[in-house]
């Protein structure tokens, strides 16, 4: 089992200025927990929401991708909100699951290429049950995680270079060519390999 992750971060203005999104990748016993959190608006107010739900998810990444926003829909209420998608991967089959609330991606490139549906909402303020979905991830399989502070439109035949190289290039790439320029903006990218 070789995996490959990646997060990376942007604030929509400047360097220095705090962001309202944030992620996490925690590697467990033989699973792998990515979680990406938009929080409403930018700047401190949003960055302190993210960091709320960061303290959440560090402590919640045994949980079921569903449960895992639900509980943090509590958590993060009395908040502005945020948007969410979670996913646990399991290494060794290759079974992902995943769940996702508001204006927020989860795609897969490789053996098909698919985005995952997710639910309207704001954690935090008023969201529907959170669905969760189980799908395989095969060897080659990318999965892409990005706010809507990226083009939605991935393409890889526009950027013949997009999903080449390590999970770290690959991040970077869709930081540097996707990257809207009024939003904070966030990407998790998973080589998945057996
Ligand atoms: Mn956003």
């Amino acid at each position: 089992m070789k995996n490959d992750y990646h997060f990376a971060k942007q604030p929509f203005c400047h360097e220095s200025e705090e962001c309202g999104d944030t992620g996490v990748i925690i590697e467990y016993d033989e699973h792998l927990f990515l979680a990406l959190v938009d929080a409403l608006g930018h700047g401190t107010i949003a960055a302190n929401i993210a960091q709320k739900a960061l303290t959440y998810l560090e402590q919640s990444y045994r949980e079921r991708p569903a449960v895992v926003l639900e509980n943090l829909h509590e958590h993060l209420k009395g908040t502005r909100g945020s948007v969410a998608a979670v996913c646990s991967l399991n290494c060794i089959t290759g079974s992902l699951s995943y769940s996702g609330i508001g204006n927020i991606s989860i795609k897969r490139f490789g053996s098909n290429a698919e985005s995952f549906v997710t639910r309207d909402g704001i954690l935090g303020y008023m969201i529907p049950s959170p669905v969760e979905k189980t799908i395989k991830l095969y060897a080659g399989d990318i999965l892409v995680m990005h706010s809507d502070g990226i083009k939605d439109h991935i393409d890889p035949t526009s950027f013949p270079n997009l999903l080449m190289g390590n999970a770290k290039n690959i991040c970077s790439n869709v930081m540097t060519l996707l990257k809207k320029e009024n939003d904070d903006a966030s990407c998790i990218i998973l080589r998945y390999d057996i």
